[in-house]
């Protein structure tokens, strides 16, 4: 522990079920060790993410919760999604964190609430409530869900059984309609958090958490430009923990990192210098999203020798490709601005969604890709629907592409690990 601080009465004050917790930290820290401590020619500059791993579930709950006594965040929001704006909690003086789940938690208490086959990050949500293993959810004052995927769309209908919901209605088209149908979605969870936090959003409020969410963004977006360089400056390890780090820490602490990063990276790139061998096999990811811990496709493709160079899924790219105009006028305006970047981000729940795969060409080829790895968690029909055009598109571009399918179990690893490794030899 880094110090005196006596984080397990935190714990047990949040109502977690705190030995249970020591376990899931024993094993998280384990997997941490092995796939992030074991990297080689890591940029100095990610002992950060070290720092932010070591933290996730201790210094960084304590910071928001004395700062909720003292008002400064008012409330703490969880959400599961990237279709929840992070801007408009910020302007009305909360702070937004990441709820997903990325393992497998009390399996058979989830089985109580949703049925056996349910995609695991799903389940893996259920689970760490049921077995109370988790201080952000425990933390949350509110959760907002989103009508997006049937699945999640059904957890909520649950798990509002277990903790104050509010849930936002996400359009499946985009037309003129769907937009308007949107903005109101936009401006009615303004007003929902307002009435949370008791704060009233304000012009000057919503720019300023315009600009903070952007200037993570730029960053991220400086970060990841360094990444077509060969050989590679950072791994997509560290580079996934980054962005899954930015659902969890502090906005502006974490924008100082990541342009350090950049930084590094920018210097590494222009010297040679790689966290993979120049000519190691680069890998673009695409698929469902990964959270903490789910770290082990991309430790499997770097421990067999390829480098992960872009990831186009909400733990990727569209959490930073697109950032929200910072003119506008009135807080109306600027909530439409938000709605609107919001609505242009390329989840499988759209139809049709023609632009996740244009994204994912372009992506492969800005970053030298030798390969694309399309990957659903199981039971995510959507996105195995869309595997099909996305392996025509990759055909059509030149691009070697292979499609998996995997949960959060350690059972299939070898199998996987076989398939990863014949696919970096055949590219
Ligand atoms: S905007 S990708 S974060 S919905 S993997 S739970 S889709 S069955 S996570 Fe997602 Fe928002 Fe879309 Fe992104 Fe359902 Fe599929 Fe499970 Fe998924």
């Amino acid at each position: 522990m880094a110090d005196e601080y006596d984080y397990h009465k935190m714990w047990g004050d949040l109502g977690m079920d705190v030995e249970a917790h020591d376990g899931l930290l024993g094993v998280v820290g384990e997997m941490y060790q092995t796939m992030f401590l074991t990297q080689k020619n890591r940029p100095a500059s990610t002992s950060y993410l070290d720092g932010v791993a070591a933290n996730l579930h201790s210094g960084r709950i304590r910071e928001m919760v004395d700062g909720r006594s003292e008002g400064n965040p008012k409330k703490i929001i969880g959400s599961f999604c990237l279709y929840v704006p992070e801007e408009v909690v910020t302007a009305a003086g909360a702070v937004e964190v990441g709820l997903c789940a990325g393992a497998e938690w009390a399996p058979e208490d989830a089985e109580r609430y949703v049925p056996r086959n349910t995609c695991p990050l799903i389940k893996g949500f259920m689970g760490f409530k049921l077995g109370r293993v988790c201080p952000y959810i425990e933390s949350a004052d509110l959760v907002v869900g989103e009508n997006t995927c049937d699945g999640k769309k059904k957890a909520y209908e649950q798990f509002s059984k277990l903790k104050p919901m509010y849930i936002m209605d996400v359009p499946h088209v985009r037309n003129d309609d769907t937009k308007l149908q949107w903005r109101h979605q936009v401006h009615a969870l303004a007003a929902r958090i307002e009435e949370e936090t008791g704060q009233k959003i304000t012009e000057e409020s919503l720019r300023a958490a315009i600009k903070l969410a952007n200037d993570k963004r730029r960053a991220l977006q400086r970060l990841s430009a360094t990444r077509a360089a060969d050989p590679v400056p950072i791994s997509g390890l560290d580079c996934l923990l980054t962005v899954q780090a930015a659902f969890m820490d502090d906005s502006a602490r974490l924008t100082g990192a990541i342009n350090q990063m950049a930084d590094e990276c920018e210097k590494r790139a222009a010297e040679g210098i790689g966290a993979a061998p120049k000519g190691a096999k680069r890998i673009l990811y695409t698929g469902t999203p990964m959270a903490v811990p789910n770290w082990k496709l991309f430790n499997i493709i770097e421990k067999a020798g390829g480098v992960v160079v872009g990831e186009e899924c909400c733990t990727g790219s569209r959490y930073y490709k697109d950032l929200v105009p910072e003119d506008g006028a009135t807080v109306d305006e600027m909530l439409d601005d938000i709605a609107d970047r919001y609505l242009n981000i390329q989840c499988a729940i759209f139809t049709p969604n023609q632009g996740r795969r244009d994204d994912v060409i372009r992506m492969a080829r800005e970053l030298h890709a030798d390969g694309i790895i399309d990957a659903s968690l199981s039971f995510c029909t959507i996105y195995e629907m869309e595997a099909f055009d996305m392996e025509k598109a990759a055909q059509e571009a030149g691009i070697p592409y292979m499609h998996l399918s995997t949960d959060y179990s350690a059972e299939g690893d070898g199998q996987l690990t076989t398939r990863i490794q014949a696919f970096l030899e055949m590219i």
